[in-house]
């Protein structure tokens, strides 16, 4: 082959491999394609998007799970503020774009820790629905404390990621939320709170 040859094989071969590299682009590593997330409306950012603990590749139902929040422990011990829409930025006081802003109390007498959180959201429209599960490690209270946490793009203490693709951001129809929080030893606590219909992350 000659070598002028060679060199066009070559960058038909690199061109190739680029263009199926760009194609896959899996940035969270869950074996889904960033662009196939976008479809489903998984978090290419985040390989288990409900937080049962399956990567959303394997997952059957990657944006539905049951609630795992069990029942027990002390009653009383936490309260919270739920909001959905018409945030204000704090320092200001002027309108910021929707997002999910919760403000926990802790009111047991105790340090408060181990923290989670069970969210379902669901289009009164459609009747369809997304259930999420977290964590938050991150978040201590002592007794008495209130901390404000909020569920958006920034990256900011106090701050945690929400899928880019859920419902809350990309379906406009209006919707019914429920959340539930639960820490050690303290029992769980539900509220329920409706969104009008607009889209999120766009102050309204
Ligand atoms: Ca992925
Ligand atoms: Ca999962």
């Amino acid at each position: 082959m000659k070598p002028a040859l060679m060199l066009g094989l070559a960058a038909c071969l690199i061109l190739a491999s680029h263009t199926t590299y760009a194609a896959a682009l899996d940035t969270d590593g869950d074996g889904l394609p960033d662009a196939a997330e976008n479809v489903l409306g998984t978090d290419p950012m985040n390989a288990d998007t409900n937080g049962n603990g399956i990567p959303d590749s394997k997952d059957k139902t990657p944006l539905n799970m049951a609630n795992p929040i069990k029942a027990g422990g002390a009653t009383g011990g936490l309260t919270f503020t739920y909001k959905v829409e018409d945030n204000a930025d704090p320092a200001t006081g002027k309108s910021a774009d929707d997002h999910l802003e919760i403000a926990l109390t802790n009111t047991s007498g105790a340090y408060l820790a181990g923290l989670v959180m069970f969210q379902q959201i669901k289009d009164d429209v459609t009747g369809k629905s997304e259930e999420t599960f977290r964590k938050l490690d991150t978040v201590a209270l002592k007794a008495g404390a209130t901390q404000t946490l909020h569920f958006d793009t920034k990256t900011a203490p106090g701050h945690f990621r929400v899928n880019p693709n859920s419902m809350y951001v990309k379906n406009p129809n209006p919707k019914s939320f429920t959340v539930t929080f639960a820490a050690d030893g303290i029992a769980p606590v539900s509220v329920a709170v409706h969104k009008d219909k607009g889209g999120a992350e766009t102050a309204d």
